[in-house]
């Protein structure tokens, strides 16, 4: 663990920063979102379910000022959705982030 909790360690030994998605059950774009991540050795995704958690929900879209699921943080920054993550991706910004 590095700094302030925002960091696991994946199983390669390399310092991956934690990733929080908000989510629902049947969501196609946080299924690309999810998959993005784990093809960049992304191995924990924390969810937080906002079709079960109406007051998550509510927060999402303080925090974010979005409606739509995924938003996603890594460490502490905001990314926004998947268009988001896959534009720093082809921009080469994710794995920094990333490894953070
Ligand atoms: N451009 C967004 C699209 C996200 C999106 O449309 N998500 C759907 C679920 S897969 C959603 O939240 N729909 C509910 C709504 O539009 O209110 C992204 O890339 O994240």
């Amino acid at each position: 663990m590095r700094g302030n909790v925002q960091a696991c360690q994946s199983s390669s030994d390399s310092i991956m920063a934690k990733v929080v998605m908000y989510t629902t059950g049947f969501c196609p774009y946080c299924k690309m979102a999810e998959n993005l991540l784990h093809s960049k050795g992304v191995e924990q995704i924390d969810k937080i379910r906002i079709d079960l958690d109406p007051e998550q929900r509510l927060d999402m879209m303080e925090k974010t000022g979005r409606r739509t699921v995924p938003q996603i943080y890594i460490g502490d920054r905001y990314i926004g959705g998947y268009d988001d993550l896959a534009r720093l991706d082809h921009q080469g910004e994710l794995m920094p982030l990333l490894e953070k």
